[in-house]
């Protein structure tokens, strides 16, 4: 028992979660198009770009203002554990202007296919890339999690890169 509680409290220093997602900085396309993200799900306005990452020349997952009415979003699915706590960050920016609509990051809770619940936050991004969260527990019954970001309506286009989930 010492032994296991001495090693834990050496561990504790560098044992961060792990992140659940892969590609999280959406530097992997997915098959022949550099605008689609290698294990992400994008729809409307989502788009892996280049010019979305947080430096020059990396890619991020932009929510383009000009396509699908700036509604779009992108998400992955991984296995979740009811009653575990889970945190999902994300890098985000917007283009400088009068912004109407909104961004969000959403953890959708499953059962198998069967949508039980979703926790849903607004992200007022600014033109300062700045990382958001949303901390949720999964419900009972609940098997998958897919972690979501998104906008609706918007004006300005967003940026988002650098995705993380982890469970405690
Ligand atoms: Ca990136
Ligand atoms: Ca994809």
């Amino acid at each position: 028992m010492v032994v296991l509680v001495f090693a834990a409290a050496a561990l504790s220093v560098a044992a961060e979660p792990a992140n659940l997602l892969s590609n999280g900085n959406f530097e992997a396309k997915d098959g022949g198009s550099d605008l689609n993200a290698a294990d992400w799900m994008e729809s409307g306005a989502a788009s892996r770009e280049t010019w979305s990452g947080r430096k020059e020349g990396e890619f991020g997952m932009a929510m383009r203002c000009w396509e699908g009415g700036g509604t779009g979003e992108a998400y992955q699915e991984v296995k979740a554990k009811a009653g575990t706590e889970y945190t999902f960050k994300i890098w985000a920016c917007r283009d400088n202007g009068t912004l109407d609509g909104e961004f969000y990051i959403k953890l959708a809770w499953y059962s198998g296919e069967k949508l039980l619940n979703e926790d849903t936050q607004k992200v007022g991004l600014t033109d300062a890339w700045t990382e958001y969260q949303i901390i949720a527990k999964a419900p009972e019954k609940a098997d998958k999690v897919r972690a979501v970001f998104g906008s609706t309506n918007v004006t300005m286009t967003g940026k988002f890169t650098g995705a993380e989930l982890t469970g405690k």
